[in-house]
């Protein structure tokens, strides 16, 4: 039978499979290192000497900002626990994990887990590469497959090639534009169609990174000669394999997208699929343009902006901000001169990492217009709570910066042409190799790298209080936020905790543990974003064992399982009907769980039944009765 790009790699890795999900053998996996100390706590945590993957690599690049001791130390942790345990590490400076991932280590066919929900940027190589939480990349480091739903698989097909100044940033806002953020749940998206050839690597990793945005479980180029000419130019030619579709294969949804239609688009404030053409917002003032982020950083991209602003001003009421997205990438820029040209515009030269992305900095003003080429404008991850944060291409970001206002860079007359170079300057020195004698490395931990809170046993009856009522589309930043301030503490359970839901609700923490065991209660796609296990843990640690909603994104639903609180799914009366403050009594759960009988959920102050479901695949159930994956992995792999 003709397969899918997806079905064969699946096929290859392919573990077991039951009538619900896929358990995958994983080659590779990544970590960065907000989420990367407490992935490393739990490997520590389930006794092994040495990673069992092909190649895990573990990297600096989110909390760079060293505004105390605890970034600091956290690096170190993480370069010590690297050597200990097997792992590459990648320095600070390094640049972002999925740019050097992509450049260094990536390889068509493979398997990528990774603690960061942009792990798919690796699919622009021909991988099948997947975000999860911590907890889930320690257990594949331990040799663990891992698990996926399966997957609806749809086949996005590109006809013809993108017009001048229009970029691959404009290909998957059009497709957040058709589909929303609730759009990929559930599904991998398979790109394939004469389109393809006429996108470089890094074009094909922009589209899969936002993928994310999509809530896909990833997405997938298929490897050709495109794909051999970047690792050829990257000194890797010997891990290419040609991959792609059978001709007939089939796909459960296709979607065609003509390139050659597409315009300059723009993500509006506060979400990626409020998407409308730049001419829509022509002329409207920009206080703030920002250039980087593992979606948009690449050589090719940096070369396009510093051609756009050669010989030319930044507008004096703008301030243009870049972050190369990795040390190979600002090292050429400087070597041709590219460099030259973007500082003498007058733009601010950032570090090789997240930073703005993820509120680390570049905090816009009061209400600031800003128009960054990240993947991600939720209501206030910029650190400012009354910024109208844009997401666009760097086409549109670099005119805009001139402009000092909104302008669709085709006004600008002839786009430059700019190409990827043969070859690329190749230096690992800030890539460190695992001792070679695990034993005598010592691992020094700071005072805020604290150890793993535990969740005791499984309850079988709950009354719970709602804590808080929500509605659609969640985002782990609304339940655990980032920033400067917040991102240090993630090694310290305790203290991040007080800024769980702080953004809605400053009082939040010291409500949840005043009120005793408590749930939320959400519309759909609860959980959206990033695939911060925090999000999960750090509501654990204030008592929350259940959270009722509509539906779940992916990574965040698997977090909550893996920390043991229960996802349960709402109907639409019942979530209408129930208020804050309200009191759900929870029963039967052990009999649930081992699917004995159905759970009974009942709102307290009526006495009503309420239609609620708890479905989870074996695994999930044995898991979530041992009291977590951590708990159920230290049984497996101890035995
Ligand atoms: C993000 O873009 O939201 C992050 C920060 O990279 C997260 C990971 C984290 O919260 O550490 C992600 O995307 O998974
Ligand atoms: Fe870093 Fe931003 Fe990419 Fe997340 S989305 S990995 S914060 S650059």
């Amino acid at each position: 039978m003709a397969k899918s790009l997806t079905d064969k790699i699946i096929e290859e890795h392919l573990v077991e499979a039951t009538d619900t999900e896929y358990a995958l053998r994983i080659d590779q996996t990544l970590t960065q290192d907000a989420t990367g100390t407490m992935a490393y706590l739990e490997f520590e945590a389930i006794g092994l000497d040495r990673v069992k993957t092909e190649v895990s690599v573990s990297y600096v690049d989110h909390n760079t900002l060293q505004t105390g001791f605890e970034n600091a130390d956290d690096h170190r942790f993480l370069q010590d626990v690297a050597a200990r345990y097997g792992v590459f590490f990648s320095r600070p400076g390094n640049g972002i994990c999925h740019q050097v991932h992509l450049e260094r280590f990536g390889a068509p066919g493979k398997t990528l887990l990774g603690s960061d929900s942009h792990t798919p940027t690796g699919g622009g190589i021909g991988m099948l590469a997947i975000g999860a939480g911590g907890l889930d990349v320690a257990a594949a480091m331990a040799g663990m497959p891992f698990n996926i739903p399966k997957p609806k698989v749809v086949s996005i097909v590109l006809k013809s090639s993108l017009q001048p100044w229009v970029s691959a940033k404009d290909v998957i806002l059009e497709i957040l534009r058709r589909l929303t953020v609730k759009g990929g749940v559930g599904r991998i998206f398979e790109y394939s169609g004469p389109g393809v050839r006429s996108l470089s690597v890094p074009e094909r990793a922009t589209i899969t990174n936002m993928g994310a945005e999509l809530g896909a479980t990833t997405s997938i180029f298929p490897s050709d000669e495109v794909t051999l000419a970047f690792l050829k130019a990257q000194g890797r030619e010997k891990v290419f394999r040609p991959l792609a579709a059978d001709k007939g294969a089939r796909y459960d949804e296709i979607i065609e997208i003509d390139l050659g239609q597409l315009e300059p688009l723009a993500a509006c404030p506060h979400s990626p699929d409020q998407v409308v053409s730049v001419r829509e917002l022509s002329g409207r003032k920009v206080d703030q343009v920002l250039i980087g982020s593992c979606t948009n950083s690449s050589l090719k991209d940096l070369l396009m902006v510093a051609a756009v602003l050669k010989g030319k001003k930044v507008h004096p009421d703008t301030s243009l901000a870049i972050a190369p997205g990795s040390r190979q990438v600002l090292e050429m820029l400087s070597d041709d001169g590219s460099l030259k040209d973007i500082i003498a515009a007058g733009a601010r030269i950032l570090e090789t990492a997240c930073g703005p992305c993820i509120g680390m900095g570049q905090a816009p003003g009061t209400g600031g217009v800003s128009v960054r080429t990240f993947n991600r404008n939720f209501h206030g991850r910029s650190g400012t709570a009354s910024a109208e944060v844009y997401l666009a291409s760097p086409e549109v970001a670099v005119a805009c910066a001139l402009k000092g206002s909104f302008i669709d860079p085709r006004e600008l007359g002839a786009s430059p042409r700019v190409s990827i170079p043969d070859s690329f300057l190749i230096d690992d020195s800030m890539i460190i190799k695992p001792a070679a004698e695990p034993h005598p490395v010592e691992v020094r931990r700071g005072p805020n790298i604290l150890p793993l809170p535990k969740r005791g046993p499984m309850e079988d009856t709950l009354t719970l209080t709602v804590l808080l009522k929500l509605s659609d589309n969640i985002t782990t930043d609304d339940i655990m936020p980032a920033g400067s301030k917040i991102l240090p503490l993630r090694s310290n359970i305790e203290a991040i905790s007080r800024y769980v839901f702080s953004g809605i609700d400053p009082d939040f923490s010291e409500h949840a543990k005043a009120a005793g065991p408590g749930c939320i209660l959400a519309g759909e796609n609860y959980g959206q974003g990033s695939s911060r296990e925090h999000a999960a843990l750090a509501p654990m640690h204030l008592g929350i064992k259940a959270v009722f909603a509509r539906s779940f994104a992916r990574i965040h639903r698997s977090n909550l399982i893996n920390f043991g609180i229960l996802p349960i799914v709402i109907d639409n009366a019942d979530y209408s009907s129930l208020a804050q403050g309200a009191t759900i009594t929870v029963k039967n759960i052990h009999k649930a769980l081992s699917g004995a009988s159905a759970l009974e959920v009942f709102s307290v102050s009526t006495g009503t039944k309420l239609g609620c479901s708890l479905t989870l695949s074996g695994r999930e159930s044995e898991l979530m009765r041992e009291g977590g994956l951590l708990n159920y992995l230290h049984k497996k792999v101890r035995g």
